[in-house]
């Protein structure tokens, strides 16, 4: 009924704003900007994990790499180069594997180099199981933060990150629901 219906509603957003609380909170400097954004993905945590928890291979479901290569494996430290598809004002990217948790699902990471304006942007990914109509689903939540650029605004530059992480999160979802069937 309704009041069912209300309460898992409400406990779902108050779970949300745990899982913000707990893992998306940053230490903002003067000059930077920062978002959370959420998905709800109708698919089981375990197969949305196993895209998100690949740094070596961004290219799974971000929609603008075209390439990665990584030295070493999957240790915290470990760096990825990133080449992004043409049309974006950049080419590559240079990334630093900074958190990866398999039992409480938190892939982070930190941008280190690369020909684009995003200077000390740091992201943060979580993934929780939820129930969506009564089936397995999955909230993603992706927090960043990063300096705004000489001669753009907090607002251009808070836009600007958070198009793309939209589009990252929709193909994550596109991807997880047709892997999910
Ligand atoms: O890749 C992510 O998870 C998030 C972002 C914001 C990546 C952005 C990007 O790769 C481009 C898509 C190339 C855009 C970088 C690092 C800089 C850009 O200008």
């Amino acid at each position: 009924g309704w009041w069912a219906d209300d309460m898992s509603l409400n406990g779902c957003r108050m779970m949300e704003s745990e899982y913000v609380r707990r893992h998306h909170r940053h230490e903002l400097r003067d000059n930077q900007c920062s978002s959370t954004l959420l998905k709800h993905v109708k698919a089981p945590v375990h197969l949305v994990w196993s895209l998100v928890r690949r740094f070596d291979q961004p290219q799974k479901y971000k929609p603008f790499v075209s390439r990665c290569v990584v030295q070493g494996d999957l240790e915290i430290g470990s760096v990825r180069e990133v080449n992004v598809k043409s049309g974006l004002p950049a080419t590559t990217s240079t990334e630093r594997l900074e958190l990866l948790d398999d039992d409480e699902h938190i892939l982070g990471f930190k941008i280190v180099g690369g020909d684009h304006r995003l200077e000390n942007y740091s992201s943060v990914v979580t993934v929780h199981p939820e129930s969506i109509d009564g089936r397995p689903g999955t909230l993603v939540i992706e927090s960043f933060v990063v300096d705004v650029p000489e001669g753009n605004t907090e607002d251009e530059t808070r836009f600007f990150v958070e198009a793309l992480i939209k589009c990252n999160l929709k193909s994550l979802a596109d991807i997880s629901e047709r892997l999910a069937g």
